[in-house]
């Protein structure tokens, strides 16, 4: 199956504050857990087939007169796909053709790559570009998430070949590409990546940066932070430096501050030249000045404690899928607003850049996860699969590094940590995160007992997900309270961490009605949730840092006996109406933010965000 498509340029490149010209040649979705090689299109489809985008090279709009050569001289296709990583007998995940050469290769999903495709569409400009991808969405035991590949050999009872894709996670695995595939320019000279950090005291602060360049060694760079007034607050120049800025208006989470979420905007100015040509290459990057600091019983944003009352989401609506829609995720936030969510996990993967601008621009704080869920087999800890774990690190921290809302990495939901290679895997892991990322805490969400988690002595926060009178005790709210209290007295005594109840629940069909509260109600739903909530209202006065609920969404899943079409734990439905435990979820964050905000009560009815 074939999509030829006409790209449209623009001027900035969506999540990167990049001036740059690019344009989108896609986004697509595909609902298809079936493994193997397959492509992303617009049009959900069971078939496997190519992603193919046909672009002429040289129409820029408005830049015919430039020399081309320069136009052409980079031309980058970033592809940030929700690709399912593969390997094995299938060889690598991504195949990236242009023109029938290949120009990449990429094992992981949801992180952006990308391939400087200049030399080949040079090789005949004017000449229409065919730009190829495959993607493979086979899981195996050492890709991130894992899974693994099952023949069924019984003749009398499958066909020959027959073969399923086991996983070990409880959400639907979709294939293809679900977020934007860019193509951008740049000179020949530009600015590739630039990574800031923030410390502040009562009236300065400090914005650390460091610039790399790339094309030649011989180059200027000037650098202005605008306020949100556009008004020059500090300037620097070269590659590494500090920019001192008088009292600065500091990034804060959204119910903490008036205006929660300011952000500066540093613009950066390389001036070169390449071949007696001048290049000028211009990013302006957002910036939000925060500190984060983790004691043993808080968790503390510029200097003031800071707990998480949010949720758990995924990248899932019954239309698109996984597919990036901007209209689905306006929806989302404006939700999260009038939940008085300040906060969420991205679990189980990274989300789009699209979703994590919002974060930063609203201040919706972010536990910040990469793929590593259902790491359960002993086969998944051994080093090829740690390799893979610490490079797919390496590309979430050079992705969301300088955003403000990210203030905590999540290696990993709910692993096998009591195997014990589970203690040399996270202990390597998260040190290595932590040397990428000095400035951010890092945790990984366990189920495991805390007597026999090998990975916890080295999180900076423990992370706790449990299922109290759902998955065990069915139906007997009554033991929540003393579960629940056991729970958090013995990981607090065993290791003296600020805790976050990263996940508890209960599914509920929408208009299922029971009294007394039964299992899959809408009643037990909310009387789950108010049994933890007495518990919580405790432990907060003293190391439980956090509550975010499973889930903000209803979201599709793997079929099951369990599942009636997909997981029903959202406090919203799929199509993002309110259950009635929206409602007490609701009470509850507009009363934690009014206690606890510096600010004078906030009146939940004056805001309507729907
Ligand atoms: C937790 C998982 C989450 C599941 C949830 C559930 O972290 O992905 O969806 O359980 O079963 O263990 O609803």
């Amino acid at each position: 199956m074939t999509s030829l498509r006409t790209p449209t340029w623009r001027t900035t490149l969506a999540g990167c504050g990049m001036r740059r010209r690019c344009c989108f040649l896609s986004v697509g979705c595909r609902t298809t857990s079936a493994p193997g090689w397959c492509s992303g299109l617009a049009v959900p489809t069971t078939t496997p087939s190519w992603y193919v985008a046909r672009v002429v090279v040289f129409m820029f709009p408005g830049h015919v007169q430039l020399p081309i050569t320069v136009l052409l001289l980079f031309l980058l296709l970033r592809l940030p796909p929700n690709l399912k990583p593969a390997s094995g007998t299938h060889g690598s995940l991504l195949l990236q053709w242009v023109n029938g050469v290949q120009v990449v290769e990429h094992e992981g999903g949801h992180l952006p790559f990308e391939a400087d495709i200049s030399r080949i569409v040079q090789r005949s400009p004017g000449v229409p570009c065919r730009i190829t991808v495959a993607l493979n969405n086979t899981l195996t035991l050492h890709t991130l998430p894992p899974g693994s590949i099952q023949y069924m050999n019984d003749k009398t009872r499958y066909p020959k070949n027959y073969f399923i894709q086991n996983t070990r996670f409880d959400f639907f695995n979709y294939a293809g590409i679900h977020r934007p595939v860019v193509l951008y320019t740049t000179p020949s000279v530009y600015i590739d990546d630039i990574t800031v950090t923030t410390t502040s005291s009562e009236s300065v602060a400090m914005v650390q940066y460091q610039i790399s360049v790339v094309g030649s060694e011989l180059y200027s760079l000037s650098l202005s932070l605008r306020d949100q007034d556009g008004k020059v607050v500090a300037t620097g120049s070269g590659p590494a430096g500090e920019l001192k800025v008088p009292n600065p208006n500091l990034w804060w989470p959204y119910l903490m501050h008036e205006s929660p979420g300011y952000r500066y905007f540093l613009e950066v100015r390389l001036q070169a030249e390449a071949s007696g040509v001048p290049q000028e290459d211009v990013y302006t990057l957002p910036v939000g000045i925060r500190t984060v600091h983790v004691t043993s019983t808080q968790f503390l944003i510029n200097g003031k404690p800071f707990y998480f009352h949010g949720v758990n989401k995924h990248e899932d609506a019954d239309i698109r899928g996984k597919g990036l829609d901007w209209a689905l995720i306006v929806k989302d936030f404006n939700l999260l607003r009038w939940l008085g969510a300040n906060s969420f996990r991205t679990s189980h993967y990274p989300y789009a850049e699209e979703i994590m601008d919002l974060c930063d621009t609203y201040g919706i704080v972010v536990i910040d996860e990469c793929p590593g869920v259902g790491i359960k087999m002993p086969e998944s800890f051994g080093n090829k699969s740690l390799q893979h774990h610490l490079v797919v690190m390496e590309e979430l921290i050079r992705r969301d590094k300088n955003r403000p809302s990210v203030v905590m990495w999540s290696v990993a939901n709910e692993p096998a940590s009591d195997l014990p290679p589970a203690a040399y895997y996270f202990k390597t892991l998260i040190a290595h995160t932590k040397a990428l990322d000095p400035s951010r805490p890092v945790t990984f969400v366990s189920d495991t007992n805390y007597a026999l988690d090998h990975g916890a002595p080295y999180v900076d926060v423990i992370c706790v997900n449990s299922y109290f009178s759902w998955y065990h005790d069915s139906g007997h709210l009554e033991v929540i309270p003393l579960q629940l209290t056991a729970q958090f007295e013995n990981w607090y005594k065993t290791y003296q961490k600020p805790i976050i109840q990263s996940e508890y629940g209960a599914d509920s069909i929408p208009g299922l009605h029971s009294d007394p509260p039964a299992m899959f109600s809408e009643e037990y739903q909310k009387a789950l949730l108010k049994e933890y909530h007495s518990v919580f209202d405790k432990k907060r006065k003293e190391y439980v840092i956090g509550e975010l609920i499973w889930n903000f969404a209803d979201f599709m899943t793997n079929q099951g006996i369990t599942r009636v079409l997909g997981n029903k734990k959202g406090i919203f439905t799929r199509q993002r109406q309110p259950k009635s435990a929206a409602f007490v979820l609701r009470e509850r964050y507009w009363k934690i933010a009014n206690e606890s905000s510096c600010l004078p009560p906030i009146i939940k009815s004056h805001i309507h965000f729907l």
